[in-house]
């Protein structure tokens, strides 16, 4: 069992607490607002006065806080007990915070790993529950028991940022697929159809097109669009557009839709109706040295 520091109750803190608290390990607790701590102190975690504090009875430091600027200042509170401890930071940020942070845990002389939670706080502990980590191996393999308790952990690399990187990049899909569901279910409210009696079609439809997805990401891997293409983009961006005439004749926002077809008319031009609509990928990535 080990001991363990939980920097910041909010929602996932305290689910990040009270499942440490259940698989048996000693959980110091901190927050900035007092009052956050009694629950979890009847489930048998110590509430410590400052962060430093809770990190100094700790092995491991575990921060979730909204965000960098506030885990920069926990981790300022913090750093005179994080020397020989490790710091597992699980708040919210971009890689290039992820990588700052771990500098500064470096030259604090704490041990870093960055996560990113790909679980809402109810689902902490189960089956479904993801946690991403990037940063020390070494560090990793010694506290992935522990972490495990938490839910599956998957460790990307060295690089502090890689967490953060596949967090963001996952919401992103996210954000896309609900996208497509909010235009669509107001494509249909438009008629006076219901958003549950449309999932009945939206839900096995999304499924279906989800197969064509290694097809896409075989291309973008290759560089070549033009292999094995079914529905092409000249074809595709004149269905969009119906789409988009549709939305706006229904008197519907076309907001969230309307930025794909500009990326389809972008990229269609001599020679590139018959490539895959995967060829948008080319308008949307960095350009890397060579290309
Ligand atoms: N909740 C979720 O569904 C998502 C799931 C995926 C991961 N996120 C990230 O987890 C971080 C914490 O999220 P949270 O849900 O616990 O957020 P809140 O309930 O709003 O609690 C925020 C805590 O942050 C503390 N805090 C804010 N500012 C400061 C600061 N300047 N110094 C110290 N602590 C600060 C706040 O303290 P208090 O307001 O109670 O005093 C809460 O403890 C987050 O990165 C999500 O993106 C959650």
């Amino acid at each position: 069992m080990a001991t363990i520091a939980i920097l910041g109750l909010g929602a996932m803190g305290q689910a990040l607490a009270a499942r440490l608290l259940t698989q048996g390990h000693a959980v110091t607790v901190w927050n900035r607002t007092r009052g956050k701590a009694m629950a979890l102190a009847a489930k048998g975690a110590r509430e410590a006065a400052s962060a430093a504090e809770a990190v100094a009875a700790s092995d491991i430091a575990v921060l979730c806080v909204l965000d960098y600027a506030a885990a920069a200042a926990v981790i300022d509170d913090a750093a005179p007990a994080l020397a020989g401890r490790t710091l597992v930071n699980l708040t919210n940020g971009t890689p290039a915070q992820a990588r700052a942070a771990a500098e500064h845990a470096a030259g604090l002389e704490a041990a870093y790993l960055d996560g990113g939670i790909m679980a809402t706080p109810p689902m902490i502990g189960g089956e479904h529950a993801l946690i991403l980590y990037s940063g020390s191996k070494t560090t990793f393999d010694a506290h992935a028991a522990t972490l495990e308790g938490l839910g599956t952990a998957r460790y990307l690399g060295a690089d502090a940022g890689l967490a953060s990187l596949h967090d963001l990049a996952l919401l992103s899909g996210m954000y896309g697929l609900f996208a497509g569901f909010f235009q669509a279910t107001a494509l249909v409210d438009s008629e006076g159809i219901g958003a549950g009696e449309f999932l009945k079609l939206l839900v096995p439809w999304m499924t279906a097109m989800m197969g064509e997805l290694p097809g896409y990401a075989e291309k973008i891997d290759s560089g070549d669009h033009r292999v094995g293409v079914v529905s092409g983009l000249g074809m595709q961006t004149a269905s969009l557009g119906n789409i988009l005439t549709a939305i706006s004749e229904q008197g519907v926002a076309t907001d969230l839709l309307a930025p794909m077809l500009d990326l389809f008319r972008r990229r269609l031009g001599p020679g590139t109706a018959d490539e895959d609509i995967s060829g948008v990928f080319e308008l949307i990535r960095r350009t890397r040295a060579g290309d």
